[in-house]
């Protein structure tokens, strides 16, 4: 008798608590009404459909593991499931979820002014209003210490001057969290759109992370009064802290992609016949899937321990590193393996290991890339920092 899921091999559900399936269930059938059916039209076309995130407003999604504010205050394990689960659906997906609740809301969350908490976490938590958050720039990814964008005082006022970059739904955000170098070390400002001076650009021909808009974000001169900067955010270690907490879904995420891979993979081998028998009867495919279905369940356990450390607030940010690199690369190389069992077939959006595969190359880079990971994780062992 076959698994009717690759992650019942390690029974990983079992380490789940009823709340926890029940809100992964949720998000799965969600998944699957709404995102499955129309996925591979959004990847062709390019575009992520803004009229999704009300709908992901009312699932609880957005924010979920804040509370107040209109948020659902889950554990970091749901908000995790919820992203392996969306991530299951398509990447794009996760990456608005991850940016709007981890990033751009978490900033206003953990170092915004009450004033900025109560104008804005409502209506992003419905998906009423959309968020991003610029940190990369052109001439700076990784390495944001040194980013160009300045912040001077006019008056009581703020000049801000500098361009973003690779910005996660910068084109179609109400609202941008935006970091600079001040005087006084780098600070966050919220950017509303339509601020004189700014302006954003959508970035085109990517050939990953299709279902999601990557924008540009210019800012020329643009005023802003003191009521705009992030009070609690003092140095670069404040952005650096939110992507923590969306370093932390994608390791959920990714997880999902490599479940979703694996899982098409198996039903195709299945029916699949050559020289008479299904190919999932072949030694060889077989030891695709089990290679792949030890890396899948390996990974699944990684999240949770390290879920687990997150909801007993002590997890260290080189351990989110080790879980981002080591789940994004299985996740990629497992996407990459369940295409060769698809063959010919493998190559249209029929299918979902090569949108997959190619997303993830995305989410390889995002986040911090596999290299400065690995570095992080290098520091922790040996107590040399390796990056200049
Ligand atoms: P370094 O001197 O090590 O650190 C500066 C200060 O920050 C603190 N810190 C952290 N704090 C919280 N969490 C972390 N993960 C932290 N890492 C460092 C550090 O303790 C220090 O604090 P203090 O008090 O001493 O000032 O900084 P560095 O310039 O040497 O850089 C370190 C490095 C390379 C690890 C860091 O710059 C880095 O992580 N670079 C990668 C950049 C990156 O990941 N960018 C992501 C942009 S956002 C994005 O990609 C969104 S995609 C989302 C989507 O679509 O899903
Ligand atoms: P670089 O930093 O120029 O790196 C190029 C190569 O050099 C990489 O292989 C890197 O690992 C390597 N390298 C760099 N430094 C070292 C070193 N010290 N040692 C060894 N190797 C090194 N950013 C945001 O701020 N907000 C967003 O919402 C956002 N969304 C994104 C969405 C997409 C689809 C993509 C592709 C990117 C997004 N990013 C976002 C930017 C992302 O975080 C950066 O692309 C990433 O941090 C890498 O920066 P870079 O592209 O400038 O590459």
């Amino acid at each position: 008798m076959a698994l009717t899921d690759p992650l019942e091999l390690l029974d990983v559900a079992g380490l789940l608590s009823d709340e926890e399936r029940q809100i992964q269930e949720t998000v799965r059938r969600f998944v699957a009404d709404r995102v499955r059916p129309y996925v591979a039209e959004w990847f062709e076309a390019g575009t992520f459909p803004r009229e999704l995130a009300p709908e992901l407003g009312k699932l609880g999604v957005l924010g979920m593991h804040l509370d107040g504010y209109g948020c659902a205050g889950t554990s970091a394990v749901a908000y995790g499931l919820a992203c392996l689960e969306l991530e299951a659906g398509d990447s794009g997906l996760r990456s608005f979820v991850s940016v709007q609740g981890s990033l751009a809301m978490f900033s206003i969350w953990k170092y915004g002014s009450e004033e900025q908490k109560q104008e804005w976490l409502p209506r992003m938590a419905a998906g009423e209003a959309i968020g991003c958050f610029g940190l990369t720039e052109p001439d700076f990814g990784s390495d944001p210490a040194n980013m160009r964008t300045r912040a001077v005082r006019d008056g009581d006022d703020w000049l801000l001057t500098g361009t973003k970059m690779w910005i996660t739904n910068g084109s179609i955000a109400d609202i941008a969290t935006v970091w600079a170098q001040t005087e006084d070390g780098i600070r966050g400002f919220l950017v509303p759109r339509g601020t004189p001076g700014f302006t954003t650009r959508t970035i085109k021909q990517k050939l990953s992370l299709r279902a999601s808009i990557t924008g540009e974000l210019i800012l020329d001169e643009v005023r802003l009064p003191d009521s705009a900067r992030l009070p609690g955010a003092r140095s670069l270690g404040a952005p650096l802290s939110c992507l923590n907490e969306a370093r932390f879904g994608i390791i959920f995420g990714a997880t999902g992609a490599a479940r979703d891979c694996v899982q098409t993979a198996l039903d195709y081998a299945n029916t699949r016949v050559q020289f008479d028998r299904p190919i999932a009867a072949f030694q060889l495919t077989q030891e695709k899937l089990a290679n792949m279905a030890v890396d899948l369940n390996t990974a699944a356990l990684l999240a949770i321990h390290l879920g687990r450390l997150k909801d007993a607030g002590t997890i260290k940010p080189h351990q989110v590193s080790v879980g981002k690199l080591n789940n994004v690369r299985k996740a990629l190389s497992i996407a990459r393996e369940c295409r060769t069992i698809l063959g010919g077939s493998g190559i249209t959006l029929e299918y979902s290991p090569l949108r997959h595969a190619n997303n993830l190359e995305s989410v390889l880079t995002y986040e911090g890339t596999s290299e400065i990971h690995t570095l992080v994780i290098g520091q922790a062992l040996t107590g040399h920092s390796a990056y200049r």
